[in-house]
């Protein structure tokens, strides 16, 4: 079969539907539905949908067959008809069956937050990695969605004469088949994630690593590009970066530091999303240090936060060290509140990536936030031990060094991993003799 045919199809325009409940997380006050409306809005502009009208329904109980009220279905429908709608998008995850029950009360095409989620997923996923996760979640989501579909699909084509019994076959093919593809799906990853955990193994002997995690939008991978002077994909749109990019943030560090660009979060994002992108989150996991990016001028700042913090803590790295980056200073209209922040985040940044001189002062606070965590040294090292010099210049960080008539005194710094393995302990001044060396 092909998958194909369910992607939404982008010239429809959009007729947006929510509810106010207190059934429902994330929608059990008129300001939490509207900031998620607001947000829906924009991932249908990320995947080229015009979004029209849009609709909520205050209610005690969620209806199990339609959710909102089998009347204010049929009044959204009429309106979203007249406006030249094709499409109800609703800002919730639907069960398969509700799915199907609104589409046979309304004749419009369904869709939900997930759905869209997953659409965009599609479209931005470029390496083969999180191609074959995008895959894998989408087909999670489809089949249990699979009767609904089959149905709808033959009521596309026209079809009349479809007996029940074939197409409940046809529905166990399907589903067996999806079944099979997912298993096929998740042994590709599985190989991918052997080669990548080696090729973890070997940077972490030469390199320390920082994540830039956070809500989708907040300027990852514009900080990325500027603390790194490199250039990623950075985009006002939703989820611009699906896979976990390695740029090295300061080359004159030893060892070099890597910044990590990862894939944003949003909130409601759906299970089968979190699970399928954790391969790509792993390089978080595995990161010495988090740097959480959050826009700063947006209105829901605080629940980003919140939500990265939700998914931090689904992929058990809650402990971590972390750094929190305020971005997009420029765009703050209050100048109260860059205070504010500062004084409810304490050791928190609020900067702009715009902003150079910003920029340069977060590089240099991260470089430091490394060469604090490496034990210093005092050494003596003789002239004639030309070895061991070139080992001090090519692999530790040199604070400071003296000349004198028999060799050179180096204060260093250096990890534990790295200092251990260059050989050099036996040029370790005793504290007494430092004083000596040390002018
Ligand atoms: N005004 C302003 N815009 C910014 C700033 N930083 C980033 N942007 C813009 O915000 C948008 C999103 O930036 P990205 O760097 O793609 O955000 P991201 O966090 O990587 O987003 P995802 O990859 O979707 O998770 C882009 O249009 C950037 O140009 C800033 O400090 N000020
Ligand atoms: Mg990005």
């Amino acid at each position: 079969m092909n998958f194909d045919e369910f992607k939404i199809t982008t010239e429809y325009k959009a007729t947006l539907v929510s509810i106010v409940t207190p059934k429902l997380d994330g929608h059990t006050d008129m300001g939490e539905t509207k900031a998620s409306l607001a947000e829906l809005r924009e991932l249908l502009r990320t995947l080229g949908l015009e979004a029209g009208q849009e609709f909520v329904q205050n209610k005690k109980d969620i209806d199990p067959a339609t959710v909102l009220g089998h009347g204010k279905i049929e009044e959204i429908a009429e309106a979203a008809k007249a406006d030249g709608s094709k499409l109800l998008v609703f800002d919730f995850e639907l069960k398969p069956s509700q799915v199907r029950n609104i589409r046979e009360i309304t004749g419009l095409e369904v869709a939900d937050r997930v759905n869209i989620i997953l659409e965009i997923f599609a479209q931005h996923a470029h390496t083969r990695d999180a191609k074959i996760q995008i895959e894998i979640s989408r087909l999670e989501y489809l089949a249990p969605r699979l009767s609904t579909l089959w149905t709808h699909l033959s009521r596309q084509k026209g079809s009349t004469g479809v007996r029940s019994g074939e197409g409940e076959l046809q529905i166990e093919l399907d589903r067996r088949m999806v079944r099979e593809k997912i298993e096929l799906l998740k042994r590709q990853l599985e190989d991918i994630s052997t080669s990548r955990n080696e090729q973890k193994k070997k940077r972490q002997d030469v390199a320390v690593t920082a994540a830039l995690v956070g809500y989708t939008n907040a300027g990852k991978s514009s900080l990325m590009n500027r603390l790194c002077k490199v250039h990623v994909l950075e985009e006002n749109k939703l989820f611009a970066t699906l896979d976990s990019t390695y740029r090295t943030l300061n080359p004159d560090t030893k060892p070099p530091m890597i910044l990590i660009d990862t894939v944003g979060f949003i909130q409601n994002l759906p299970n089968t999303l979190i699970a399928g992108f954790r391969t790509t989150l792993e390089s978080a996991i595995d990161a010495d240090l988090l740097i959480i990016v959050c826009d700063a001028s947006d209105p829901h700042y605080k629940k980003h936060l919140d939500v990265t913090d939700k998914v931090l803590n689904e992929l058990h790295i809650k402990d971590k060290e972390r750094l929190i980056v305020f971005n997009k200073k420029d765009l703050l209209n209050d100048p109260l509140k860059e205070k504010i922040l500062l004084k409810q985040y304490p050791n928190s940044f609020v900067i702009s990536s715009l902003n150079p001189q910003d920029i340069d002062a977060l590089r240099e606070h991260i470089i430091n936030y490394f060469l604090a965590k490496q034990a210093p040294y005092d050494l003596f090292i003789p002239y004639a031990a030309g070895d061991a010099t070139s080992k001090v210049l090519s692999q530790t960080n040199v604070l400071k060094s003296v000349n004198h008539e028999t060799g050179i005194f180096y204060r260093i710094r250096a990890p534990d991993f790295i200092f251990n393995r260059l050989g050099l302990k036996k040029y370790i001044l005793a504290p007494d003799d430092v004083k000596q060396y040390d002018k």
